[in-house]
């Protein structure tokens, strides 16, 4: 069965589910929220639903009930490759089943149909000065689609369903997605390689052709799927998810809300985490004339940048209490194809110097490393080398995820998000201070 009639059954099977819940148990208690909380970025306040992904502090992520190591092991895989197709994950992500290799196959040719994007897009990506960051052409591209939007046509033309919404929601989704891959590369080609783009291949999977786009030879397909995979969904509540869910919570279409998403992940307490990574351990590797790391020369080399005031980039985290599982399959993949490399070394000593100094320093919930603590180091190694690029690739894993959500939330008839606010006076009774 194509993808799109397997969604629709799981779609008429779960409506039920989310209808019961509201109807006769909508007023049952979910939580409680503190004073703390509410100046606090709403940490742990549980007022979201997602069924695409759960993230266990202590486990870390499970996309539809499945580990990392289970996505990578169960899911179908190109043949004699090692990482699975992204277009299966996608299939996992959005149905909860694991595809078959048949169902693989028909989300890769229905994507090999879209993977080209419009002349005017190019022209908009070429008319930027060659120093805007590749962040905002990334959105701005994305957002230039929007005209191609059938659910913002569908709504213009007054046939926009309560019911039917998450159909026009998922063609849009399914136009967008492989489009990502090649504005990404697009964007990287102009800016970074001479104005020397590469058409897609429709032949091609998802991360084939991306590294194929990139120009980039094997194994780059291989990072290139794991990266998709490993950066695809971490729940609903994290600053690009929730972005994109709550434009998407307006009726917004999905060039909005993707558009919306990128923005959400330029920043450097979330996507633009990985590559403040990398320039601090490059800069610490040019600081220790490239030698190899001692233990004793990165402590110190941690300490000075905790004692002047700044966080450990890669490490904490607002959910996770333990190493990121997204973090373990890169290091994983690392040891297998290059534990020689100098980045390496340097990335896997700050991971048994990191967590005890953070805990001695007291301040970090969680010591641990996160997932942008490891992914520059890769991308350095395969020459891609500019580290403004790094969210790019982020934000074209995280679309899979976001995307799955938003046609679950238009299925299940999710409301506009609008939660209320109270002024400091207010606070101020509540806790008694003022009468
Ligand atoms: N180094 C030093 N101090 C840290 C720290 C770190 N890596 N992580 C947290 N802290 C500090 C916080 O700054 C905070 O200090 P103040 O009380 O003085 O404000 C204190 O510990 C408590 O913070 P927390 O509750 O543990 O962490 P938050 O939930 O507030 O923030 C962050 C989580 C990920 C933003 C945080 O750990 C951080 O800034 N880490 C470094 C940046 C980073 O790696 N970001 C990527 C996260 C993964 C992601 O979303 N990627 O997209």
């Amino acid at each position: 069965m194509a993808l799109k009639e397997v969604l629709a059954k799981k779609i008429d099977e779960w409506r039920p589910r989310v209808t019961k819940l509201v109807k006769e148990y909508g007023n049952v208690k979910v939580d409680e929220v503190t004073i703390r909380q509410l100046y606090g970025g709403m940490r742990g306040i549980k007022c979201l639903t997602t069924d695409i992904s759960y993230l266990d502090p202590y486990e870390g992520i499970r996309f539809r009930g499945y580990t990392i190591p289970e996505c990578l092991e169960k899911l179908p895989k190109p043949p004699g490759k090692d990482i699975p197709y992204d277009e299966g994950h996608f299939y996992l992500l959005l149905t909860g089943d694991i595809p078959t290799e048949e169902d693989v196959a028909d989300v890769k040719a229905e994507w090999s149909k879209r993977y080209r994007i419009p002349d005017y897009v190019k022209d908009i990506l070429r008319a930027f000065p060659r120093d805007t960051e590749a962040m905002t052409m990334f959105s701005a591209a994305v957002v230039s689609m929007q005209r191609e939007s059938k659910f913002f046509k569908t709504y213009q033309e007054g046939k926009l369903g309560k019911m039917t919404a998450w159909e026009p929601m998922y063609e849009d989704v399914m136009d967008l997605l492989p489009k990502m891959a090649t504005i990404g590369a697009y964007i990287y080609r102009i800016k970074y390689r001479n104005d020397t783009p590469i058409e897609p291949d429709p032949d091609l999977d998802f991360g084939s052709n991306f590294a194929y786009m990139m120009g980039i030879p094997e194994p780059y397909d291989e990072v290139s799927r794991l990266y998709f995979l490993l950066h695809s969904d971490h729940e609903s509540g994290n600053v690009s998810a929730h972005t994109g869910h709550l434009v998407a919570s307006g009726l917004a279409d999905i060039y909005y809300s993707i558009s919306a998403m990128i923005d959400g992940l330029a920043g450097p307490l979330h996507g633009l985490a990985n590559q403040e990574t990398l320039k601090w351990i490059q800069k610490m590797m040019e600081d220790m004339n490239y030698q190899e790391p001692t233990k004793e020369a990165l402590e110190k080399y941690c300490w000075d940048l905790l004692n002047s005031g700044q966080v450990i980039p890669g490490y904490g985290h607002a959910v996770l209490r333990k190493t990121d599982p997204r973090y373990m399959a890169q290091r994983e993949y690392c040891l297998k194809h290059l534990p020689d490399d100098l980045t390496f070394k340097y990335v896997s000593m700050l991971f048994e110097v990191v967590p005890p100094i953070l805990q001695k320093h007291g301040k970090a919930k969680n010591p641990w490393p996160n997932v942008d603590a490891h992914s520059g180091c890769i991308q350095w190694h395969y020459g891609v080398r500019e580290y403004n690029f790094y969210t790019c690739l982020f934000s074209i894993g995280r679309s899979l995820g976001v995307c799955a959500n938003i046609i679950w939330d238009r299925a299940v008839g999710q409301a506009i998000e609008r939660p209320k606010s109270l002024t400091t006076d207010m606070l101020e009774e509540i806790a008694g201070i003022k009468k």
